[in-house]
């Protein structure tokens, strides 16, 4: 805050109004861009270590892990979570690094909300 008592009987000296002409600065708000990511049902993957990507990588609950990795085993895909772009992606690198260590062929991708 200002610690600018001013002169008695004046206001407070204000940066903003010098030359008589009142301006108004807002910082502006900068909300980065999100993205859900993505991943893919397939024939190969056992459910249960899409559960387990989904707890561990995604920090879903053991019941919202299983709910989702059943939706996305019925209806071909489903959203793991949003996130800013970096993390987006590096969330995708894990999931197939993790996918290829045990050769599993479980696809991750990214779309902008
Ligand atoms: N369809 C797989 C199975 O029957 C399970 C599965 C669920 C695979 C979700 C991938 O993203 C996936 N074993």
């Amino acid at each position: 805050m200002s610690n600018d008592p001013g002169a008695p009987g004046k206001p407070p000296s204000d940066p903003r109004r010098e030359g008589g002409v009142a301006t108004r600065t807002r910082k502006q708000v900068v909300r980065p861009d999100r993205f859900k990511v993505l991943l893919y049902n397939d024939d190969y993957t056992p459910m249960e270590f899409v559960v387990m990507l989904l707890e561990q990588v995604f920090e879903k609950s053991p019941s919202a892990a299983t709910q989702l990795m059943l939706q996305i085993h019925r209806g071909g895909h489903g959203v793991a979570g949003v996130y800013v772009l970096q993390i987006a992606e590096t969330k995708v690198g894990t999931v197939h690094k993790l996918a290829e260590q045990r050769g599993f062929p479980l696809r991750a991708g990214i779309e902008k909300e």
